[in-house]
């Protein structure tokens, strides 16, 4: 009977996810949590069948190239798989999985948080209490932008921008969306779909970003595209850095073209950007949408549960 695939989990997974994997994995488990460079990745892969990675390891080409051939699979621990160079790990032989689906309510859930934040001036109250510096109030004090029934952009209406617009509708928010191909009707539920990312914007009182980052979308809210949102948008974005032009929108804000943003993703991560942090209209987190404990669980087990499939001979259900 042969012995159990040897796995490498490169950050430190839920506990439950890291239980299931030493049950059925001989797995090495960097308990410890610290980044991984080019080197110690490939070095890894001589040792291993299978690695379970976050999205801050990077199998960019070059990596991909001097991968050992023992590696048969990556399952990703997240939706995303910007940090792999999918082509070059394919004609390496990797099957590549990744977790859809079940961080999307997560992330949806934050993008709210980030945009009701960001509207109702969240940063700038919480320090004034905090720092009790709060002595005054009037009714013409710290008035913000009202998200209820206003006008919602969602690009890119996929699993997590249909979470979006369903929790949207909750505050009687009018839908609009933008993506590649239209949404059958059942599924746009009164969602008005544009053709194009222009005549979305147009209309985005609000503009939340649930696209991947692709070479095609890489600064797709770039300073004409912002200049094309009506005055006073508010800008989310819980998907990637570097969807967004970060100096263009650094300019918009300053020039008071957009009301306020609330941002989990920067283009340097970990780190963020620090030009924002004199804008206390701009909301930021730490990429932390899909960073629930029942989300983290089923991100571990949809990635196990992708592996187990492989393993056992079959196709697994998110191979990209
Ligand atoms: C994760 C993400 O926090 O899934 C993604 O694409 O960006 C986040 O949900 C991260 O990738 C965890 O590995």
């Amino acid at each position: 009977m042969p012995g159990k695939p040897t796995l490498w989990i490169t950050r430190k997974l839920s506990d439950k996810t890291l239980e299931r994997a030493v049950r059925d994995y001989d797995a090495i488990i960097n308990y410890e949590d610290g980044l991984h460079s080019a080197d110690e990745i490939i070095a890894m892969s001589a040792k291993v069948d299978a690695i379970l990675p976050c999205h801050s390891e990077l199998f960019t080409e070059e990596v991909a190239a001097r991968l050992d051939p023992r590696l048969k699979i990556i399952a990703n621990h997240s939706v995303g798989v910007d940090h792999c160079n999918l082509e070059a790990l394919r004609q390496r032989g990797i099957t590549i999985t990744n977790t859809p689906d079940v961080l999307s309510d997560a992330t949806a859930e934050l993008a709210f948080l980030l945009m009701l934040g960001a509207a109702r001036r969240a940063v700038e109250g919480d320090r004034m209490v905090r720092s009790a510096s709060w002595n005054f109030w009037s009714p013409s004090f710290m008035v913000g932008k009202q998200v209820t029934g206003q006008r919602l952009g969602i690009v890119g209406m996929g699993r997590v921008g249909q979470a979006m617009a369903k929790k949207a509708r909750g505050f009687d928010m009018e839908i609009h969306y933008f993506n590649r191909s239209r949404l059958p009707k059942e599924r746009e539920v009164g969602a008005q779909y544009h053709e194009d990312i222009d005549s979305l914007l147009r209309v985005s009182d609000f503009l939340s970003l649930h696209c991947p980052a692709t070479p095609q979308t890489k600064g797709i809210l770039n300073a004409e595209r912002l200049a094309t949102l009506p005055d006073d948008a508010v800008i989310v974005n819980t998907a990637r850095g570097a969807l967004i032009d970060e100096a263009a929108l650094i300019a918009a804000l300053k020039s008071g073209k957009i009301y306020a943003a609330g941002l989990d993703c920067f283009v340097n991560e970990p780190g963020g950007n620090p030009a924002f942090a004199e804008f206390d209209n701009v909301f930021m987190l730490p990429h932390i949408g899909s960073a629930t404990v029942e989300t983290r669980d089923a991100m571990g087990f949809r990635a196990l549960d992708n592996l187990d499939a492989f393993f056992a001979g079959k196709a697994p259900r998110d191979k990209l």
